[in-house]
């Protein structure tokens, strides 16, 4: 069989201390299930990075690992990727900044991830590319003679054309994802922008490109034991002592301009207005470890966060009582899961997210006979699978705040109908089916 080769801008070495994100996860399944190579950026920064990639093997599974030097950083993580791609993409232009040099150090970097990759190929290898940070990346290596098959998937959303062409390199950025065998895409309505950006970059006709939405899942299994597991641990039973006997609910974020926290918080100050008979009996715990924390809008959007927390529990709390408890602490992932089985409510409002994996893991995390209700944004690509959820706009503050009574006041009957149909679908859609599903498209 051919051996798989992920590219990832950073990698996740065994036995470091895990980044919180839904692309590690992702792809780990994907080389655990078939062992390989996985070449990425190490998470360094030097001033004279090696000529040749560093390299770990661990079982079946080889990591191949470059620096960064500090200009590349600044220009092609902070910036291009960063400031530039990340808002752009998840529709968020007002936050989208452009800068040439930036530009010029995404190409260059992507160049330097395949000089360095390109040596470490063999002839019947696959090669699978993760996300926006490597779009050139097949241009590159077929520059370089590389004919292996080459696939991409995106792990955000594709935007629209019309917002897409606020970046003035758009159409080289379409003509490199054309470069690859086989481009995937959350959702069927992803893969439809991309058909129009094409139709719009190459008016005379596109070139033929293999597209197909891949809705990233999680291993539903390991999730359900994870949850039931961490109810016996010390960290989950503190946590739940200290509710005294109030409800819980729950929102986990990497600290992310996208993830709607400060929308949040205002539905939430807005629900503890309107909806009285709550005060004193429900405490929200959101769970936020930062990320990108060098970048200006995330430590602005940091700042407000801290205000906000400190406007609601100074107005709401009282003495035996904290309406909102704010972590920026990040957790070992069976414990969330088991924070997760302990909430009557899940609260997922992004303004925007390519899938959003915390949905589908609070659910998986509910005990069946009993479990939570989910508030979730139509904004997600999660949306489209998990109808059993309160479906919400995370701009529509009144809209999110009766979305949450309405879940705490959920009879159980319906929570678990709705339980049972998501838990369904989230096992239609899992991570196997994913990556299985994206490499056996790759052929
Ligand atoms: C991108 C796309 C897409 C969170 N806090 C901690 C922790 N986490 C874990 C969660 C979940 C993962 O990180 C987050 O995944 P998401 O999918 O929710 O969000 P992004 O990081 O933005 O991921 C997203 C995803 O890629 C996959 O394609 O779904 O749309 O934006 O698994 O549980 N894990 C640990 N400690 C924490 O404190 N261990």
């Amino acid at each position: 069989m051919s051996r798989l080769v992920c590219v990832s801008n950073r990698i996740t070495l065994p036995r470091r201390a895990v980044v919180p994100g839904g692309l590690a996860v992702g792809v780990l399944a994907a080389m655990q299930n078939t062992g390989g190579l996985w070449f990425g950026w190490s998470g360094e920064l030097e001033a004279h990075p090696a000529a040749t990639p560093e390299s770990l093997t661990r079982g079946a599974i080889t990591y191949a690992t470059m620096s960064l030097t500090q200009t590349e950083y600044d220009r092609y993580y902070r910036g291009f990727c960063n400031t530039t791609l990340w808002p752009l993409f998840h529709y968020l232009t007002d936050r989208f900044r452009y800068d040439h040099e930036w530009h010029v150090g995404y190409r260059a970097v992507n160049r330097r991830f395949a000089e360095q990759l390109a040596p470490l190929l063999r002839p019947d290898d696959r090669i699978w590319v993760h996300d926006y940070h490597l779009i050139p990346l097949a241009r590159e290596l077929r520059a370089l003679g590389v004919t292996q098959p080459i696939g991409f998937f995106l792990h955000i959303p594709f935007p629209h054309l019309e917002v897409l062409r606020l970046l003035p390199p758009y159409a080289e950025l379409v003509r490199d994802l054309t470069q690859f065998d086989l481009v995937g895409f959350q959702t069927a309505a992803d893969e439809q922008s991309f058909h129009a950006c094409l139709a719009g970059v190459f008016p005379e006709g596109p070139p033929r490109t293999r597209t197909g939405a891949f809705p990233i899942g999680i291993d539903v299994d390991t999730i359900i034991g994870e949850a039931a597991a961490a109810m016996g641990t010390e960290p989950v039973k503190r946590m739940i002592t200290g509710l005294i006997g109030r409800r819980l609910m729950i929102g986990v974020d990497r600290l992310d301009y996208s993830k709607g926290l400060v929308e949040r918080f205002s539905a939430y100050q807005r629900f503890l207005e309107r909806h009285s008979r709550h005060r004193g009996r429900l405490i929200y715990l959101q769970i936020a470890p930062l990320s990108r924390d060098d970048i200006q809008a995330y430590a602005t959007i940091r700042e407000a966060l801290e205000q906000a927390t400190g406007r609601t529990n100074g107005r709401f709390a009282d003495t035996d009582w904290t309406p909102l408890r704010y972590l920026n602490r990040n957790f070992p992932h069976p414990t969330l899961m088991g924070f997760m089985r302990a909430a009557q409510v899940g609260l997922v409002t992004p303004l925007r997210d390519g899938m959003n994996l915390v949905a589908k893991e609070f659910v998986a995390a509910q005990d069946p006979e009993d479990p939570g209700a989910l508030v979730l944004s139509s904004l997600a690509g999660a949306a489209c699978e998990l109808e059993g959820a309160v479906i919400v706009n995370p701009y529509d503050l009144r809209g999110v705040s009766q979305a949450i009574e309405a879940a705490l006041t959920m009879p159980l009957a319906e929570r678990q109908a709705r339980h049972a149909a998501m838990l369904a679908a989230l096992r239609n859609h899992d991570l196997r089916a994913w990556h299985t599903g994206f490499l056996a498209a790759l052929g």
